[in-house]
């Protein structure tokens, strides 16, 4: 407030016109602000509510806060949701968004729908998928090294069948698959892959495929092979993530497979921390810890930049992860700035 005013509010000549006048002033503060800092940064996941994707969330949030933009979380199960969520980003003044798609096959429409808003595009976790069935390599990527840490799955699951003293011709690997995404096709082929090359015989590798990617889905998938195989006494588990490995421990517990005739070893480490966290052992014996950091921070990072900047991100971009048990996964997470 001017002096000149101070003055006149004090000597009461302030009239309605004037305190009106002062509104419109800090409304127009307020629009100005706005202005200043107009950068708005969606953040679409196809599965909300797995751990996995909430810790994205909350580090593609630490981003937010250390740039001061503005982040747009969207939960996005199917592909009318996606298209929904991107024009709805577009409405609340984004320029960019990261997304993880339901259905990597989507790929095309999605981009489509970016351009015609003029938005910036970065997939992360499953890479698109063309209508030639090839990946789209125009679209910056950010994902795991899928086959690798597959491959570290597999040699996990053998060094500890050996620990264990099992004779390979009692045991069967359970392959919880989801074959039609590739980076988790990648993720079993790479683990099936290196369980064979250490020793273990292939006709003792059984598939089972996944409808749905997740606990449901893979108790569903498993469950079969348990009624197709009783004869297995003692089980190997690998599958994409940590919750197609937990549905198939489960079925195990259910069918009274004892916790130590169970090895499973699943992917992510961020979605098995109750199961680290119970009393006794479970047949969840480890987890390849991904960097959720990187996916969610990185990527929000890289976004910012872009629309700030004008720097374009890497075209592709993979990352790795470490092998976490119950007796390590504490101070390996804690490390990671994943626990407190
Ligand atoms: C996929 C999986 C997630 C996570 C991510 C890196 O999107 O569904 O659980 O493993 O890749």
């Amino acid at each position: 407030m001017t002096r000149a005013f101070r003055r006149m509010a004090r000597a009461g000549w302030l009239t309605v016109a004037a305190l009106g006048a002062l509104g419109l002033a800090s409304a127009g503060c307020e629009r100005k602000a706005a202005e200043q800092s107009p950068i708005k940064i969606g953040f679409v996941v196809k599965q909300p509510e797995e751990p996995w994707f909430q810790s994205e969330w909350e580090f593609a949030a630490q981003a937010a806060d250390k740039y001061g933009f503005k982040l747009i979380r969207i939960g996005a199960v199917d592909g009318e949701k996606v298209l929904a969520g991107i024009d709805n980003l577009a409405a609340q003044g984004a320029q960019g968004f990261i997304i993880c798609t339901p259905d990597v096959r989507l790929g095309p429409a999605i981009v489509a729908r970016a351009q015609s808003h003029q938005m910036k595009l970065l997939s992360v976790d499953d890479q698109f998928v063309g209508p030639d069935g090839q990946f789209m390599t125009a679209v910056h990527h950010l994902g795991i090294s899928a086959r690798a840490i597959g491959q570290d799955v597999g040699r996990a699951l053998y060094a500890e069948l050996r620990k264990r003293g099992w004779k390979t011709d009692e045991v069967g690997l359970c392959a919880v698959t989801f074959e039609e995404l590739d980076t988790a096709k990648e993720r079993t082929d790479g683990a099936i892959e290196a369980l064979i090359d250490a020793g273990f015989p292939r006709d003792r590798v059984y598939k089972a495929a996944q409808k749905t990617s997740d606990v449901p889905g893979a108790f569903d998938a498993a469950d079969v092979i348990l009624t197709q195989h009783p004869e297995v006494q003692r089980w190997l588990v690998c599958g994409m993530n940590d919750n197609a490995v937990l549905g198939a421990v489960r079925v195990m517990e259910g069918r009274g497979v004892p916790a130590e005739a169970v090895i499973g070893i699943g992917i992510n480490g961020t979605d098995c921390l109750n199961e680290f966290r119970k009393p006794a052992p479970t047949g969840f014996f480890a987890s390849v810890l991904l960097t959720p950091r990187r996916h969610g921070f990185e990527t929000a990072e890289m976004m910012y930049k872009w629309l700030k900047e004008g720097v374009e991100p890497a075209k592709l971009t993979f990352t790795t992860g470490i092998l976490i048990t119950r007796e390590t996964y504490e101070p390996v997470l804690k490390e990671q700035g994943l626990l407190k």
